[in-house]
């Protein structure tokens, strides 16, 4: 059963196999690179950027992006460019982005933590404040990963969380601007674009510049640089994950339409070389007739070379001997986005305790997800479920934590410091919290 079946070069998998769980972890192996000489390269960027400001940035962007602007106004989007980029667009893609930062915005709307205090007997007040940042930062890469959907699942959640200020950076190549990326900003609310891109972007957001404002936080994917920037900024700014390649894990009990589950692998496949397409099931047959309308289907597609290096390099399909197994499998890979192609998902739910987003049943594929279903499709990626939870309106808010006692609270909590403060032999502790048991 290991050998490629005609044209699909995918591998194949039972947890039948001896060396099953290493040939699991070689299959799920994903190096964030990190390169000496990269690093380099971004800590001078950084370094100018920071001392430079709009200099730089001008230089950079003629530099790296093959342009010619005098001045950071060049770089800079107004508000009127970007209403004309959403008008401009043909009407099905106006409404169908219209209908999806609708629909993200309902479900991020759901997430809203509230503040909440509660008040003990002799009348202290205990509790915890929320406020949104200041200003969020949110990087849009340029070239063939520029999703506008993207925009709209960074931006929205930024938005309903009541940050003040969203700037976007998202660099334009030669000059080119995305008119759906520009138009999704504009449904998103984003308060100012530029026209930057790489490691210099991010250190524009993260120190500021004479045009830039200097944002709390930077979110959003980008390359390797763009990655190491935001490891590098982290800690004088907050940042979001910082992404590996997009994973599927379908989980089918044979009851799904082969070419459905195909499609679903593909569906992921095709976002790039790296990203992992696996497919898990009990039922031997329905993993063969999967895999013929991989053969099948794979050449139909546009981004077939795309696909069949994926499915080469990281796909696979895995052979399990029941339920169960599937279950510990899907628990083990902790996968970004995770389909129960099964007949009672619902009954899946309270054993999964590791996966970014759960699609229920046949008919939820991931692609209704990635664009419009409401939640968000910033996921983590690589395992990180296991500690980590999608993109949220909780990203872009922090709490602060509020203690208000009266005098005789102050007398309760008086004597149980100064005790624990006289032990660490921090005197000025006890004695500050005994001057109030005599008041
Ligand atoms: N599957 C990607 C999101 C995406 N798909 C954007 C299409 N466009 C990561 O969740
Ligand atoms: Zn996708």
């Amino acid at each position: 059963s290991q050998s490629p079946t005609d044209g699909v070069d995918i591998a194949r998998l039972s947890t039948s196999q001896a060396d099953f769980d290493s040939r699991l972890a070689d299959l799920l192996a994903w190096e964030g690179v990190s390169d000496a000489e990269v690093q380099q390269r971004v800590d001078e960027i950084l370094a100018a950027v920071k001392a430079r400001g709009d200099a730089a940035l001008v230089e950079y962007s003629n530099r790296f992006d093959r342009l010619a602007v005098a001045s950071m106004a060049e770089l800079t989007l107004s508000e009127a460019r970007l209403r004309q980029a959403f008008e401009g667009l043909p009407v099905e893609q106006r409404e169908a982005l219209s209908s999806a930062a609708e629909r993200i915005r309902a479900y991020h709307e759901h997430q809203k933590p509230a503040s909440w205090h509660y008040t003990e007997a002799d009348g202290t007040v205990l509790g915890q404040q929320v406020t949104p940042l200041d200003r969020a930062g949110i990087y849009v890469p340029g070239g063939k990963a520029a999703y506008p959907s993207s925009v709209l699942m960074n931006a929205i959640p930024a938005h309903v969380a009541g940050v003040r200020e969203i700037v976007m950076v998202v660099p334009t190549p030669d000059g080119i601007l995305n008119e759906l990326v520009l138009a999704a900003a504009y449904l998103a609310g984003v308060d100012h674009v530029f026209t930057l891109g790489g490691a210099q972007a991010v250190a524009a957001l993260a120190f500021g510049t004479e045009t830039v404002p200097r944002v709390d936080k930077v979110v959003g994917p980008g390359n390797i640089y763009v990655a190491t920037a935001k490891r590098a900024v982290f800690g004088q700014v907050g940042i979001d994950m910082i992404a590996g390649p997009s994973e599927i894990l379908v989980v089918s009990d044979g009851g799904t339409d082969p070419d459905w589950l195909a499609m679903d692998l593909f569906s992921q496949a095709e976002h790039d070389e790296d990203a992992q397409a696996v497919l898990v099931s009990w039922d031997l047959e329905h993993l063969q007739a999967v895999e013929a309308s991989i053969a099948r289907l794979l050449p139909s597609l546009e981004r077939a070379p795309i696909v069949r290096e994926s499915l080469a390099r990281r796909g696979a399909l895995i052979h399990c001997q029941d339920r169960d197994e599937a279950m510990a499998l899907i628990n083990r890979i902790a996968p970004e986005h995770l389909e129960l192609s099964v007949a009672n998902p619902e009954g899946w739910l309270p054993e999964i305790r590791h996966a970014g987003a759960i699609f229920m049943g046949r008919y939820t594929a991931e692609a209704l997800g990635d664009y419009c279903a409401g939640p968000n499709h910033v996921l983590p990626t690589s395992g990180t479920a296991r500690f980590s939870s999608p993109l949220g309106v909780y990203d872009f808010q922090k709490r602060s934590s509020i203690i208000h006692c009266t005098s005789q609270g102050a007398a309760e909590l008086g004597k149980i410091a100064a005790t624990l403060a006289r032990g660490e032999a921090l005197t000025a502790h006890a004695r500050s919290a005994e001057y109030r048991l005599k008041a």
